[in-house]
């Protein structure tokens, strides 16, 4: 699926010529659940995308066609929108309530939308759902919303219509993404920096548990409200400390009585997890993969021990990753429970490690891998009609 197929299918049902976006997926080299701790994060945009075609239709009524497997519809009045059972279209609705939270006024359109970001895969369909939706009715309105302004909107949109409270890393990267580059949020500040990433010397592979854990939006909440809960004692003792972020080691290990193992483990993982970040980003700037490497497999171990959102599957594929030539690091990557690996490797060991991984995911579980391999591209964009035609 792609613009110009999305293209041609608007003009088939409708007659006339949309407006298009392309919203991409993202990959997030180092910071797992730091977002939401007011910490950093050094995610990038992926050359995996979800694409909008969108236009006005002059009447009440929004018309969302899902143009997928499925090719699911759903018709509602623009005038009362509110969460049902298609879940794909509570993402959608999320959007449209946030432009009339602020005041603008939403009249009816058609909008069809597909791409090839893989679902529950953890490269954040969602968040490209969000984000590109909201880029594309900022542009039909002409309402000159900034691009913070959407992330955040879509950000909000994902914790009241889809229940997840996400920080704010996917938006950012979807909309914020920069070819050859990741990109380093300050998730307080809202301050970012770019660091180049080669994907030529480079490759970003992903591998696909293809694991979807039920489990994962609970567990994401549950994870969110435990790291508040140790803000909380924390602050009580320190008054400098407003999240995760300002708290020190000796600090946290000063506390364990107060704050209880199991709080104690996930605000240790998110103080180490923080600094680490930190060291990735000067191991960038300065070429130096191995240490990049090092510090995603310690990201990983403290996911898995720690912060407890690891599964077998996913330790598995980080395990084998460990053990195959060229390989700089390995971990999980997003909320958990399920969904990709990201791997660094050099270029020419690339096809022994892909080959590596399937066997030892077929030898040790009996399942069979999805490998792909990524680039990192410009955030959300209209795609220019023109290009295409
Ligand atoms: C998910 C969330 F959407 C992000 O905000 C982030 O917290 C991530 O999990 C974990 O780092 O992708």
């Amino acid at each position: 699926m792609d613009a110009e197929l999305l293209s041609a299918e608007f003009h088939r049902r409708f007659g006339h010529a949309p407006l298009l976006v392309r919203a991409p997926g993202r990959i997030n080299l180092i910071g797992e659940h730091t977002d939401y701790n007011l910490g950093f994060v050094l995610p990038g945009a992926i050359d995996r995308a979800i694409y909008f075609a969108i236009a006005c239709n002059h009447q009440q009524e929004a018309r969302l066609i899902a143009y997928d497997d499925q090719q699911d519809t759903l018709i509602i009045p623009v005038s009362s929108v509110t969460a049902g059972e298609k879940q794909w279209a509570n993402y959608l609705l999320g959007v449209i309530a946030q432009f009339q939270q602020r005041g603008i006024l939403v009249p009816g359109f058609d909008c069809i939308f597909g791409g090839d970001i893989p679902l529950g895969a953890g490269l954040s369909s969602s968040a490209a759902l969000c984000c590109g939706f909201a880029f594309a009715l900022n542009h039909l309105l002409d309402s000159g919303l900034d691009e913070l302004t959407l992330a955040k909107m879509a950000q909000s949109a994902e914790h009241t219509y889809a229940g997840v409270r996400t920080g704010l890393m996917d938006q950012f990267a979807s909309l914020f993404g920069k070819a050859g580059h990741v990109v380093r949020l300050d998730c307080r500040s809202l301050d970012y920096d770019y660091y180049p990433f080669d994907t030529a010397a480079c490759n970003i592979v992903l591998c696909n548990s293809g694991v979807k854990h039920s489990l994962a939006s609970t567990e994401y909440n549950t994870r969110r409200r435990e790291c508040e809960q140790g803000v909380d004692v924390l602050k009580r003792h320190y008054t400098e400390v407003s999240s995760l972020r300002d708290v020190t080691l000796a600090q946290l290990d000063a506390q364990l009585e107060h704050l209880g193992p199991v709080i104690y483990k996930r605000c240790k993982y998110v103080v180490e997890e923080n600094h680490r970040v930190e060291a990735a980003s000067q191991a960038l700037n300065e070429s130096d993969l191995t240490t990049v490497g090092q510090l995603m497999f310690a990201s990983h171990a403290g996911l898995r021990d720690e912060y407890e959102v690891s599964c077998c599957e996913l330790d598995v594929l980080v395990e084998a990753a460990r053990h195959l030539p060229g390989v700089f690091g390995a971990r999980m990557m997003g909320g958990g429970f399920g969904g990709c690996t990201i791997n660094l490797v050099t270029p020419e060991h690339v096809p022994a490690f892909e080959r590596g991984m399937k066997e030892a995911y077929q030898r040790e579980l009996g399942l069979s891998l999805e490998t792909y391999h990524t680039v990192l591209v410009d955030g959300v964009s209209r795609v220019d009609q023109d290009l295409i035609a």
